[in-house]
């Protein structure tokens, strides 16, 4: 990710957007991966996000090899195991699941992956991973056996947040999860950039532009989008062109 631990403070200041696409190797072909990658050449994005709750073929290494053969978009492993664990890629988020309550996720699997981690290349970004209700149950909550944070209740998120941030963790991910009904609240959003200094990534159920926006007004620092753009791959060009603007803007004023 662009921000290194000196520069996280700074970036948050920066008020400089970012847009992560989410790949799910068990929905992509090698043909759809490469209609995509044709959509990035002219509406570029800052990171690729590879991984899902689930492993049902044999997909991961063969979408990475790809992406890395047709873009220099830095690939960042979004794992929910250590399965999910792939030399190939640049980076890693090393994600503790911290609105749950189970080891598993918020150290057990660190544990076991941490030696191939060591060994590896990988840019490893320690995560706080914040799952909201999102008036469904998802795949994440279900699979983590964990309950996600009320939709309405952002003091928990920002609390949450705090002491993830207090423990070291340096970025925090509020995730309505994949394919959420309604995307995390911009309330819940602004109340977590209010809460902490660290970079803040935002996802789940991000359909449509508008929600897009609201959750970059709000003060996300990053946008992550997955279902949507795996069904339209349009949506793709139109988050890129509004992330986009957001910099330009910014540049424009400075
Ligand atoms: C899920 O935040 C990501 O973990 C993206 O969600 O697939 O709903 O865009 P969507």
């Amino acid at each position: 990710m662009p921000f290194n631990n000196h520069q996280q403070k700074q970036q948050s200041k920066t008020g400089r957007k970012h847009f992560a696409v989410l790949l799910d190797p068990d929905n992509l072909t090698e043909a759809s991966c490469l209609n995509l990658l044709d959509v990035i050449a002219s509406h570029p994005i800052d990171f690729f996000f590879v991984g899902g709750s689930l492993i049902t073929t044999d997909n991961q290494s063969h979408i990475i090899r790809l992406l890395k053969e047709n873009s220099a978009t830095p690939i960042i492993l979004f794992p929910s195991s250590g399965q999910h664990i792939d030399k190939q890629a640049d980076g890693i988020l090393l994600l503790s699941l911290i609105s749950g309550r189970n080891p598993e996720f918020l150290i057990g699997q660190h544990v076991v992956s941490a030696p191939a981690l060591k060994a590896s290349r990988l840019q490893v970004y320690p995560t706080g991973y914040i799952l909201v209700d999102s008036g469904r149950q998802t795949t994440a909550s279900y699979m983590s056996s964990t309950t996600p944070i009320p939709y309405d209740k952002p003091a928990i998120a920002a609390c949450t947040a705090m002491a993830g941030e207090l423990l070291g963790l340096r970025y925090i991910y509020l995730d309505g999860g994949s394919g959420a009904l309604k995307p995390v609240a911009s309330e819940m959003i602004a109340a977590v950039r209010e809460a902490v200094d660290i970079p803040l990534i935002v996802g789940g159920g991000i359909n449509t532009t508008h929600k897009a926006k609201a959750a970059l007004e709000a003060g996300a620092d990053v946008i992550v989008v997955g279902n949507h753009i795996e069904k339209n791959p349009g949506f793709l060009a139109e988050v890129s062109s509004l992330v986009s603007s957001y910099n330009v803007a910014l540049d424009v004023h400075r």
